[in-house]
């Protein structure tokens, strides 16, 4: 029996020594020390010997057992160190490696445009007011001197959400609700959203942007409209740029004028930007009527203002040489990157 027990000894010490991880560590603790394990085995035979021999044999069964403890948990705390070395190893944070790069989008060139066209007009003195996109027949149509029936409603129409009130089809309703509940001076910008029942091909959209603007006081002629926007064209295009108004015929306007400017691309020679003219045509002006002004409380005989309104899209498209306004709603990040 003392043999069997040295013998079990050996064998332990050679196996744990070989064990590379807890789990085999374990199964081997249960296979030597467990109720079904070989020395408890060894015990249970001791019934079988003399009186005399018991002594002994417990007592070097009782060191067997200790020195197999022992083993395992030196073993076992080898292989935590082990373990733990290498989580720390694969764990480990370069703190000098390089941060990970966050994406940041970009702003869309009808933002930036809108956006630089306020800060032109806000130096010279105008205040941003902006009002509803749903809006009264009212004062989308009959208060800017456009009865039910007059022609002009066919080339503005848009949609109709009830018989009275519809998605406006310009920025001039702000400037109306601002008259009148504002008396004179007025200088301001309404930027926004309007609609028209369009079909969309490549410069048409029933949605798109707008910016109008108004000044009304004592004394505002013609020559302040055109100064006010020579200054606005040089800001926008730059310091060459010249200015050319050519008559024409709004209803909420007398006299009225579109507003070319040469072209940034050629300066006037004639280009493939503004199509061999030299000028682009960027905007639509006027003095504003007299029976606008007087709709909105304000006594034509004392005051005079002047007003404009261009298509924000319509600028986009002439700055960066769009030739298909769809591009600018499809938010394709292959067109959108480039601005
Ligand atoms: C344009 C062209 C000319 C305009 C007129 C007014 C108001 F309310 F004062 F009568 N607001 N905007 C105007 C004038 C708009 O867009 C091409």
């Amino acid at each position: 029996m003392k043999e069997l027990l040295l013998a079990i000894r050996q064998k332990a010490e050679a196996e744990l020594a070989a064990t590379c991880d807890e789990a085999t560590l374990e199964e081997a603790r249960v296979r030597y020390l467990g109720k079904k394990g070989e020395l408890t085995a060894v015990l249970r035979g001791m019934g079988k010997l003399t009186p005399e021999e018991r002594p002994a044999v417990g007592q070097l069964a009782n060191e067997v057992r200790e020195t197999i403890e022992g083993l395992i948990a030196e073993r076992k705390a080898a292989l935590q160190a082990v373990a733990l070395e290498k989580k720390l190893k694969e764990e480990k944070i370069d703190v000098t490696a390089p941060g990970k790069k966050i994406a940041v989008g970009e702003r869309h060139p009808l933002a930036k445009v809108e956006e630089e066209l306020c800060t032109i007009f806000t130096s010279m003195g105008f205040d941003i007011v902006e009002g509803p996109e749903v809006e009264y027949d009212h004062y989308n149509f009959e208060k800017l001197n456009i009865p039910k029936d007059h022609p002009a409603r066919d080339t503005q129409d848009t949609f109709y959400i009830t018989e009275n009130i519809l998605l406006r089809s310009q920025t001039s309703p702000v400037q109306v609700r601002t008259m009148e509940v504002q008396k004179p001076p007025i200088r301001i910008i309404s930027p926004g959203r309007v609609y028209r029942s369009d079909a969309v091909d490549a410069t048409h959209s029933p949605v798109f942007h707008q910016l109008e603007g108004l000044v009304v006081d004592k004394g505002i002629t013609m020559g302040d409209l055109k100064g006010m926007l020579e200054y606005f064209a040089k800001q926008l295009f730059g310091a060459d740029t010249k200015l050319r108004l050519r008559p024409h015929h709004f209803p909420f306007t007398e006299p009225s004028a579109e507003v070319d400017v040469s072209c940034f691309v050629c300066g006037g020679k004639g280009c493939r930007v503004c199509k061999g003219e030299g000028w682009i045509e960027i905007l639509g002006a006027g003095m504003v009527h007299p029976n606008v002004l007087r709709g909105c409380g304000i006594d034509p005989e004392v005051y005079s203002g002047f007003a404009f309104g261009l298509g924000i899209e319509r600028i986009v498209m002439r700055k960066y040489n769009i030739d298909d306004m769809r591009l600018l709603y499809e938010n394709d990040l292959r067109f959108l990157k480039q601005f």
